[in-house]
């Protein structure tokens, strides 16, 4: 019964049932194989993301209102930057060829002024990566970085992205920082994109960049809070990797309704 049932499924039905995804047309069509067996189903939906014959299955297929968030792919966070992600360089060139797909792109670069309250140095006695009470909440300290019209504020070099539409700057005020594109680490000064994606009717969003376990979680997060489709794409991502951070992220993503895909999954 089973197997009449699966043979007559494609794989991208099954892997929206998956996610509970409510839009199963994202995804092509052509993909079932009549022998699909029950084990095999069974095997994708016990590891979702890492059967490597799932990867090779599904296809996901971008719509005109897809956007791809390009999240602070910036000197400063790059191997020998001031607040260097490891193998943050590895993923600028996946990310000019994902970025071909869209129509649609969003580049994000976080811009802090000097004394900015998220460095170390601005605060007495205190060393990267302590967490501060600050009036909006816990907020880690980080060396200085991007500071604002900086070398190590400007884009990797090697990030080609031509028909980007949107260069959206965060973090910029003095005495708040923001984490996210969406809303300012206080959870509720908004940037305006949000008001921009709505404007602009893109209604789906597709996020890379970094650092996964900061700027992409909480503009994932706060995506999908706000009301849009917000999938990550994950091999196009790196993270800090502060104690238990990457776990968190994950942990939250799965909470929230956040879904990942690799890069293959959209074709790449
Ligand atoms: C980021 C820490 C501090 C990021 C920015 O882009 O993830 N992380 N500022
Ligand atoms: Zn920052």
């Amino acid at each position: 019964m089973f197997a009449t049932a699966l043979s007559s499924i494609t794989w991208g039905i099954a892997r929206s049932t998956l996610h509970s995804s409510p839009a199963i047309n994202h995804y092509s069509t052509l993909t079932a194989s009549p022998y699909l067996d029950f084990e095999m189903w069974a095997k994708c939906e016990a590891r979702p993301h890492s059967s490597p014959l799932h990867y090779h299955l599904i296809t996901m297929q971008l719509q005109p209102t897809d956007a791809l968030l390009v999240i602070d792919v910036q000197n400063d966070f790059m191997p020998g930057g001031a607040l260097a992600i490891p193998d943050g360089d590895a993923i600028v060139p996946l990310i000019n060829t994902l970025a071909r797909k869209f129509d649609h792109v969003i580049l994000t670069q976080d811009w802090h002024p000097t004394q900015h309250i998220s460095f170390a140095t601005t605060h007495p006695n205190k060393n990267p990566f302590d967490v501060i009470e600050a009036p909006y909440g816990p907020q880690t300290l980080w060396p200085e970085h991007v500071l604002q019209h900086t070398e190590g504020a400007a884009f990797h070099p090697a990030l080609h992205i031509p028909h980007a539409e949107l260069i959206l700057r965060k973090g910029f005020r003095r005495h708040i920082d923001s984490y996210s594109a969406f809303l300012e680490n206080d959870h509720r000064t908004p940037t305006g994109l949000a008001g921009y994606l709505r404007e602009r009717n893109l209604q789906r969003l597709f996020l890379c960049g970094l650092a996964y376990d900061f700027c992409v979680r909480y503009s994932a997060i706060d995506g999908h809070n706000l009301a849009f489709e917000t999938i990550v794409i994950e091999d196009a991502t790196r993270p800090v990797g502060l104690p238990g951070s990457i776990d968190a992220t994950n942990q939250s993503f799965s909470a929230n309704g956040v879904e990942r895909f690799s890069s293959k999954e959209l074709g790449v």
